[in-house]
């Protein structure tokens, strides 16, 4: 379903980015959202939702985001092996000065990888035990949110490369510092992101689940193939 995203020609459409080999595709104009009914059924995944449960701490969780990105082979040597900045993408809006750091406003991360990614292959990098640092960082501060550029550029941390199988998820606190990386081997590394939050977080960015008016959106084959956990998770039920 990926692979028919990128049309036989290799065009890649204008409305898509594309940097240093990595592919982030958009389903029109400004909506990086996947959320088909062949995706849906990750959306829901009764295990994956199990595991956020126990780290949020509630059963009353959103899901979001649903982000592809596709990072191709990249040979070009400039610069060390990341493709972006150290940074955060938190759940917490960039104008608010400070994390609240209670439970509610924790939101997990990461990423399906739907191929095998071995060392150098484009793996999400991130910081062992980043989270807390991150935490100590803006605590000693007012203002935390807004440190180093709003936590888009972090210094001076060292990064490990997240490997890993086709259908695994890598997970990840919203303070954990992360960046994407050069893909070095000839796989090309597919991962969908996806973001849980508490259904009383007390923060919104972007969309969230039950913005929308009528079935949140959704249409018919999407409705189709959500559970009813699914149509919870994605704010076409309420809690
Ligand atoms: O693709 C990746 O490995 C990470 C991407 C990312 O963190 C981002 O685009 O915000
Ligand atoms: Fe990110």
């Amino acid at each position: 379903m990926i692979r028919d995203l990128l049309p036989g020609d290799f065009r890649i459409p204008e409305h898509w980015q594309a940097f240093d080999g990595r592919l982030k595709p958009f389903q029109a104009p400004g909506v990086q959202t996947f959320d088909g009914p062949d995706f849906i059924p990750l959306f829901q995944n009764e295990r994956l939702y199990a595991v956020m449960t126990q780290l949020l701490g509630s059963e009353r969780l959103l899901v979001r985001d649903g982000s592809l990105a596709i990072t191709m082979r990249n040979d070009a040597r400039r610069a060390g092996e990341l493709s972006q900045r150290l940074h955060l993408d938190p759940a917490v809006p960039e104008d608010v000065d400070d994390f609240l750091f209670t439970p509610e406003e924790i939101e997990i991360g990461g990423c399906f990888y739907f191929t095998d990614v071995e060392p150098g292959g484009g793996g999400i990098h991130v910081v062992p035990g980043g989270h807390r640092f991150v935490e100590q960082k803006a605590r000693g501060v007012s203002a935390g949110r807004q440190l180093y550029d709003k936590w888009r550029d972090i210094p001076g941390l060292e990064t490990v490369e997240v490997t890993g199988s086709s259908g695994d998820f890598v997970l990840m606190h919203h303070l954990m510092p992360h960046a994407a990386s050069h893909n070095r081997n000839s796989t090309t590394r597919v991962a969908q992101f996806l973001r849980y939050s508490r259904d009383d977080a007390p923060w919104s960015v972007g969309e969230r689940p039950g913005d929308r008016p009528g079935a949140n959106g959704f249409g018919p084959a999407q409705l189709a193939a959500m559970t009813p956990l699914g149509r919870r998770l994605l704010g076409v039920d309420p809690w």
